[in-house]
């Protein structure tokens, strides 16, 4: 969850793993309720789902656990809740078949810009994919 179009309301993003293949923006109300906003395309089933600062302009980034590409994908967010198509970024190099399922953003090295951990099943290990 996160202000996706900076209104205050806090707002959701959703994984959908039937054959839409995307991840679903809705935008809060303010009285709890939700409506659609956008639908964001993936080319492979879309898993876990995180939201942060991704690229420290202030506004909530979407980063998605795609594990049939052996990658995430990041759709980062124009500041009034539109985003950018999506940036594909490998966990692991060929020829391994780490699939992430899951990720969190967390500042691992410290350095105040959030980096992005993976946890990936086959490979049974974690991916840190530092910001530079
Ligand atoms: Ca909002
Ligand atoms: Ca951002
Ligand atoms: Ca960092």
């Amino acid at each position: 969850m996160g202000d996706f179009d900076g209104d205050g309301h806090l707002d959701v993003a959703v994984s959908n793993q039937g054959s839409e293949r995307s991840i679903s923006v809705l935008l809060g109300v303010g009285d709890g309720g939700l409506v659609s906003h956008l639908e964001l395309a993936l080319t492979s089933i879309p898993e876990v789902v995180v939201v942060g600062d991704l690229d420290g302009e202030g506004s909530p980034d979407i980063a998605v656990a795609v594990p049939g590409e052996h990658a995430i994908t990041l759709f980062l967010n124009d500041g009034e809740g539109g985003f950018s198509s999506g940036t594909s970024v490998r966990v692991i190099a060929e020829p391994a078949r780490a699939e992430p399922r899951a990720l969190v953003i967390v500042d691992i090295n410290g350095d105040g810009l959030p980096d992005i951990l993976t946890i990936n099943e086959y490979s049974n290990d974690l991916t840190v994919l530092l910001r530079q």
